[in-house]
């Protein structure tokens, strides 16, 4: 069972997800329109990333008995500016992210809720990646300047990225919540 003051806080952080899910569906739809193809990709499997953590928290919500309590996702920005903008903008939304989920470990701690700070353990580790993918990006986009050659070709690498996750969201965390 879940407290009501755990119960609005997972609440919240649904909302967060699919932010995020919005946020970086977003992103992937302007350098689409810019035509850097690759670095769309990435985002759109990072938007399937988030649709995945948010289905988590809303399966985990239900499975202790909670009640799931949708809330409006706020408009994301249309335009991003540069790449290195745009990773330097995801890298400041994912530790806004990270920060809510520490808040969420505090908050489990204080309700003495050990399911859910166990729960929250894969998330604190995510966040890790997140960042780290964030910062690797930037370091990149750094080196690669006003070199459009290379811009091009870090898209080119970017095409790649493929998603991991189960996109059939509610059947993957269903198997993903087998044990947790
Ligand atoms: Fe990007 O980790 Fe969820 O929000």
């Amino acid at each position: 069972m879940l407290s009501k003051k755990m119960e609005k806080a997972l609440n919240t952080q649904v909302n967060n997800e699919f932010y995020s899910a919005y946020l970086y569906m977003s992103m992937s739809a302007y350098c689409q329109s810019m035509g850097l193809k690759g670095i769309a990709n990435w985002f759109m499997v990072q938007f399937h990333e988030e649709m995945f953590h948010a289905m988590k928290f809303y399966e985990y919500i239900l499975r202790k008995g909670g009640k799931v309590s949708l809330q409006t996702i706020k408009q994301p920005p249309v335009e991003f500016g540069t790449p290195l903008s745009m990773f330097e903008q995801t890298y400041e939304h994912e530790q806004f992210i990270t920060k809510c989920i520490n808040d969420l470990v505090e908050t489990a701690r204080q309700e003495k809720d050990n399911a859910t700070e166990i729960f929250l353990h894969w998330y604190v580790t995510e966040q890790i990646e997140e960042e780290e993918n964030d910062t690797d990006m930037i370091a990149q986009l750094k080196f690669i300047g006003k070199d459009t050659s290379a811009l091009l070709m870090f898209d080119k690498e970017l095409a790649a990225r493929m998603t991991t996750i189960p996109t059939e969201f509610s059947k993957g965390v269903e198997a993903a919540l087998k044990g947790a």
